[in-house]
Formats: structure tokens, sequence, C-alpha cells
């Protein structure tokens, strides 16, 4: 990475500061949604996120940019998109302080390569006429021309370079067409004076500003910024001609502060108008026509809950044999490795701790990639924002800010990445009310918590005989965490996060056909994330447990001695052991013999059970579970896995080894009596769904926050709102005659 390329001295240094021998910073800037990221893909070969809706990039990212074979690759800096630089939110900040240069970690850009969307090109020209004045040599990537040719839309490039002043390059990141050009245009404008901006107030304005210029302003630039921004110059003298200057403005027209507003739009007129032939700004016709039924007030919320049950059952059907195969694999290898270890703790460890633990969890990786595969899709074709639009009445009505939808959509995937997504809502406090909210949202992690619970007591039955009640009972837990959050969210909003009611701003993008790469890649980068959980988090989680649950030992069933253990190990060889076939899943029978039951009772991890149960007990759960739910605080999935140590550790060896779903439908109290029931499972569920259990949520809100206060504030309240939900569940089954 040291690579260093010449470059020249920039046009604003002073004269004979010589040639600087540092790396080439290129920046990309444009609005949200305009391309900017499938450019940055392009040109780096990296795979950042790319998204169908405004506000997918919340941070900066960076990659390297081969300009030119000869050439030291350059620093390509991935921005989050911003309408203009009077920057509001926080991504508009991060990206704002870039380009002006104002970032310590980054050098202020060589060359800005300002991305245009050809299929909006009057909107986006806003953020241009305020680059062309920001002191920095600037490229115009007209992005989208694929999208632009098809509606039938003619832009000419050298035209609208001409009336711009600047190079403007057609690209269409998808075929990587311009990409070249681009990379010569970037190169040509190294060092390059900087462009000035073109447009002109009024001959009164236009006077103000070259007095201001005369009065000490460093540049032209400098005088309008000073003019017409909220902040008045330190230096007093300056300050003084400011002041007055508004003063005759303000006496001859009221309404003077709009003036840029409307010059700038007035001048870009005139650049298109030049430049663009065709039907102008019009998005293609069927995009309407989908959203005229897509975001019905009827049919738009029936369209969304049968998207949704189509995901979840395709979610549950197709993963079938995938985990099936998973769960046979992990079986056998725990056999295997039960085969070739002496008998003794270490191969407890392996097989009851590590292999059943982090197995339990891995199983469930067919069913996360099939739920990235949809959601991707839906983001990437535009559908996930006409979702937001179709709950934005609901949530502008307790009184949350329209750009709250992105985050709390992508939450449904993982909480960190919605609630890094807040950064693009101005208002701290309708920020901070997102945040809190987000976790209630159904995410990944969760899954392998419903699909449990689902499998062992739902599996095959229906409502009126064709309604699958798995898929009515997952479709409810998503839409219990929704509700929550609502009403949540109502009341934040109406103590302690009291606001004004927030703007609606909501942008509906167009719809695109989804690109097969992204949504691959979504895939591939959220299942190797969950897979990496499972080789570190529940991997050391599963170890701690299984030591917790081994520990102390127990007097009635000691650690085999030598000659124990070589004698089962020859029972084994002899294969007097078992069935020996491959036992699916990890987990074994629950027997509850008094041997399993004295070793986990008295263990460290059963004490804590035990001393859980009475609190827990009221929501239907035993000791053991209480183990599962102490273990989930560090991350939800873990209770799978911790299951099926609970149901391993201080097995028999000569037990059978049916799944984790048998064991669950298998336990047993010690009365005799199940352990799980339909009610517990559901029980559970909603236990999962409202509370907070993830340490990596808690890590984010208080960076996001700067401060302890809100994430155990969140822990807090959240777990109080899933204990009275359980109980409610619970009880109120259990009154209802349920079981
Ligand atoms: N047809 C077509 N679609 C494109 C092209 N470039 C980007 N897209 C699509 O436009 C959408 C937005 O792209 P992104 O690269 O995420 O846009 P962005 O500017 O980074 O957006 P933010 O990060 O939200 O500011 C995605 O659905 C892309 O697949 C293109 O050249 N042609
Ligand atoms: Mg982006």
């Amino acid at each position: 990475m040291s690579s260093i390329l010449e470059s020249p001295p920039q046009a604003d240094a002073p004269a004979g500061a010589g040639a600087e021998t540092r790396q080439l910073v290129v920046a990309l800037a444009g609005n949200p949604n305009a391309g900017k990221t499938s450019i940055f893909n392009a040109l780096t070969g990296l795979r950042q996120k790319v998204a169908n809706y405004p506000g997918v990039t919340v941070e900066r990212k960076e990659g390297l940019w081969t300009l030119d074979a000869e050439l030291p690759p350059a620093r390509l800096v991935d921005l989050p998109g911003l309408y203009s630089l009077d920057a509001a939110s926080i991504d508009e900040e991060i990206a704002r302080d870039i380009l002006t240069g104002r970032m310590e970690e980054v050098p202020a850009p060589d060359v800005v390569v300002a991305v245009v969307d050809a299929t909006n090109l009057e909107r986006n020209l806003y953020l241009v006429t305020q680059l062309l004045e920001a002191g920095r040599p600037l490229v115009v990537a007209l992005s989208m021309v694929d999208l632009a040719e098809r509606s039938k839309l003619e832009i000419d490039a050298d035209g609208l370079s001409s009336a711009l002043g600047i190079p403007v390059v057609p690209i269409t990141a998808k075929t990587k067409r311009g990409l070249d050009e681009l990379a010569r245009a970037v190169l040509a404008a190294v060092g390059s004076k900087p462009p000035c901006a073109l447009w002109r107030l009024s001959p009164k304005a236009e006077a103000e500003v070259r007095r201001l210029y005369a009065a000490g302003a460093p540049s032209r630039e400098e005088a309008l910024r000073d003019l017409y921004s909220d902040e008045l110059p330190a230096d007093p003298e300056r300050r003084a001609a400011v002041e007055a200057a508004r003063a005759r403005l303000s006496g001859s027209d009221p309404q003077w502060w709009q003036e840029p507003l409307t010059a700038r739009y007035r001048w870009i007129e005139e650049v298109t108008g030049g430049a663009v032939r065709g039907v102008k700004d019009e998005r293609p016709g069927s995009t309407e026509r989908i959203d005229r039924f897509v975001t019905h007030r009827f049919f738009g919320p029936i369209l969304l809950l049968l998207v949704m049950a189509v995901v979840f059952q395709a979610i549950f059907s197709w993963a079938t044999l995938p985990m099936d195969l998973i769960d046979r694999a992990f079986g056998a290898l725990g056999e295997a490795v039960r085969a070739h270890m002496p008998v003794g703790l270490l191969t407890d460890l392996v097989v009851d701790g590590v292999i059943a633990g982090v197995g339990g969890v891995l199983v469930f990786l067919p069913q996360i990639l099939l739920l990235f595969f949809f959601i991707a899709l839906l983001e990437d074709s535009g559908y996930m924002s006409r979702a937001a639009f179709l709950v934005d009445r609901l949530m502008r009505g307790v009184g949350l800010h329209g750009k709250a939808f992105m985050p709390l959509l992508s939450s449904f995937a993982c909480a960190i990445p919605g609630i890094m997504a807040t950064r693009t809502i101005e208002n701290p406090k309708d920020r901070l009310a997102t945040i809190l909210i987000a976790p209630f949202m159904s995410c990944s992690a969760r899954l392998p918590v419903y699909t449990l619970m689902i499998a062992a007591f739902f599996t095959d039955v229906r409502l009126f005989g064709f309604v699958p009640v798995g898929v009515l009972l997952m479709l409810s837990m998503y839409l219990l965490g929704i509700v929550v959050a609502i009403v949540v969210a109502w009341i934040l909003k109406h103590t302690i996060l009291k606001a004004p009611p927030p703007p609606l701003v909501l942008e509906l993008p167009p719809y695109r056909v989804p690109s097969l790469v992204n949504v691959l890649y979504t895939m591939r980068t959220r299942s190797w994330l969950f897979v990496k959980r499972a080789g570190t988090v529940i991997l050391t989680i599963s170890i701690l447990l299984w030591a917790l649950m081994t520990f102390p030992r127990s007097a009635v069933k000691p650690v085999p001695d030598a000659q124990e253990g070589a004698a089962v190990q020859e029972m084994r060889e002899t294969g007097l052991e078992g069935k020996g076939e491959s036992a699916p899943l990890t987990a074994k029978a629950e027997g509850d013999t008094a041997d399993e039951g004295a070793q986990l009772q008295q263990s460290y991890a059963g004490r804590l059970g035990h001393v859980l149960e009475p609190l827990i007990a009221p929501l239907g759960f035993d000791w053991k579970m209480g183990i599962g739910l102490v273990a989930s605080f560090a991350a939800r999935e873990t209770i799978v896995s911790t299951l099926s140590i609970v149901y391993n550790v201080g097995k028999d060896t000569n037990a059978e080894s049916p799944s984790l779903i048998e064991a669950v439908r298998n336990a047993k109290r010690p009365d005799g009596s199940p352990a799980w029931t339909p009610l517990v499972a559901v029980s559970m569920m909603v236990f999962f769904v409202l509370a907070c259990q993830c340490m990596s949520t808690v890590a984010v809100v208080r960076r996001e926050t700067n401060s302890w206060r809100w994430p155990l504030f969140m822990v807090a309240y959240m777990l109080v709102i899933a204990y009275v939900a359980s109980f409610v569940t619970y009880q109120g089954g259990k009154l209802l005659g349920l079981s």
C-alpha cells in the first residue's frame, strides 16, 4: 500500500511549493441512490453494499483504483449520498467533511467525481452547482445511462460538458462501460484549475457579492458563502460588511436568502435544456403503473403480507433438505470424532461442546442464505422502499421520521447495519428513537430460534386444513416486533424524546431488475458473517457453557477412568455401542436419567438455572431453558447451541442420538411431564422477539450514541417488555386451556 504517485501541486497551493509526493485521492460524491457504490465496486473490484434505495452507504469506504497501468493506484473514497453540501444528518456531514478536506484521516481529494444519475438530471445537478464552487477539480460521471437510453432520454455528454465547464463521462456500472474514459478524465483533471460557479444572481445581489469580495472575502465563492450561509464570518470587518449587505438586500426583497436556490435551478434548466432531448426527468411509466397497485391503500398491505408469507414459506420448505444434510454431516462428524478419540473430557468437549454447539447453529446456514437472497432481491428491485411507504402512514402517526423506515427495514437482516443507517436521520431525538426500537425487528439471528420451535411443535399443523400454522406463527412474530416497536416509539416520542413532527422525506426509487451479482454477493457477505460468528462468538460461548455444565463433576457419574474408557472404546470398535449409524444433529435424547440430571443440576450452569427458575417459571420455562436464556444474551443463536449441549452433557454414551428437534420434543420435567409444549414454544418465541439479546447490538448503540446510558436503557426496557409479553402469552394461554 505504499504506492506513491507524483501528485502535481494543488492549483490553490502557493506558487513554488513544489510537487508533493503522495497517493492520489479521488472521492465519489453524489445524490443518494445515484450509483456511487456501484461505480466504486466496478473501479476497485470491492463489494460494498449496493441497493435500490437512498441512504445505503452511511460511512466512508476506501479502495484502490488503477487509473493507468503505468501508475500506482489511487485511493478511491466512496461516500454517503448527499443532496447538497448544507449537511443536516451525520452521514451527509461525513461526505461534506471529506469533500471539503475537513476530515483529518483523509487528505482533501485531488479530484472529486460527481456521480450524476442520468435519469434524474436536474435534481442531481444541484449538488454539482455546489461542488463547482468547492475549489476541487471536478469530473462528472453520468451514471445509469443504460436506463436513460431505455427511457428514450438523449443526453449530449459533450454539450453538457461544455455547459458545465468540466468533463462529463457517461457510465454504466453494470456493464463497466465508460470506466477507462473516467480514469483518463480524472488523470487529466489532476492539478487542473478548479472550476467555478457559472450561475448568476440578480444584479443587486451580484453587486453585494462584489462589494464583499472587495471588502476582504478571499474569492467570489467565499463572498457568496458569507452572504448566504447561516454562520457569520469571524473576522469583525467582514462580519460587519455581511450584516450591512444583508440589511440592504432584505430591504428590497424579504425572500432575499432564497435567491441562490432559484438562481442555481434556473442555471440547471439552461444547462439541461441544451443538452437533453426526449422525455426529461420522467420516470419510466412502468414504475408508476406498478406503484398504483403496490402502494394502494388496500391492496398494498395485502401484497406486503403475501410477499412476507411467500418468503417464509420458501425459507422453510427450500431449506429443509440442505439443513438435513448439514445436520447429518455434523452428526457423523461427532460420531467419527468420538470413535477416534480416547474417552475422556477432551472428547466430550469436542463432541458435546464444540461440534454440538457450533454445528447446532451452522445447520441454519441454508435458511440464512435464503433469507438474504430474498432481502437482496427485494432491496435491489426497489420493493423495500414501497414497503417503507406502506408503513409510513402508520409510523408518521406515532411521530417517527420518514427516514426511519429504511433503517428499520434493514434491521430485519440485522440490527447493526440498521442502527448505522439511522445516521441519515437529521434530528438527534428521532434518530435515538429509531435506534431504540430497531432491535424489535426480527433479525436473521432469530430465525434459528423460530425455526426450532416451529419445527418441534407446528410442523404440518394446519389451520382450517390448509393454512400452515408455522408460517402464520412466523408472520405473527415479525408483526409482533413491528407493533411493539410502534407503541414504544409513540411512548418515547411523547415523553423523553419529544420533538416537533418531522417532515415526510421518502423517496421512491424507480423499479429496477435486480442484479444477480449483487444478490449473490449479499448472500455471500451475510452468510460469511453468520459462519464467522459461529466460529468465534458461538464457539467461545459453547466451550464456556460446556465447561459450566460439566463442572464440577457429578459424584453420581464420575469421569470414566482409563479402564472404563478402554472398555467403552472396545465396545465401540466391536460395533456394540449403538446402531453405529451417523446420527442426525448433535443432541441426544432427553431421557432425564438420574445421572444426567445429577450432572447438570449440580454443575455451575445448573445451579444458575435453578436460581433463575422461580423467576422464569411463570413464563413456562424450566431451569435448563434458563441456562439457554442467560447464554442467549450474548447472541440469540446461542440458545440453539446451548440446548444442543444441555440435552447432551452427561448423557450416557449408549443413548440414541436423535435430532435437537426430537430432544426438545422429548425433554421431560422431573415430574415426567413434557418440558416443552406448543405454548412454551410460543412463549419462548415471544421472549426472543422482544428481548435485546445481542452484545454486538449493545456495542454499536454505545458507539453511535456515544454513551452507556442508552444501550443499558435499551436492554433494560426491552427485557421488561419481553418478560411481560411472555408472561401474558403463557399464563393467558393456560387460562384459555391451551398447552
Ligand atoms: N441499470 C443500472 N442500474 C444501476 C447502475 N448503477 C447503479 N445501479 C443501481 O442503482 C441502485 C443504487 O446504486 P448504489 O450504487 O447503491 O447507489 P449509491 O449512490 O451508492 O447509493 P447510496 O449509498 O444510498 O447513496 C442499485 O439498485 C444499483 O443496482 C447502472 O449503471 N445501471
Ligand atoms: Mg452507496
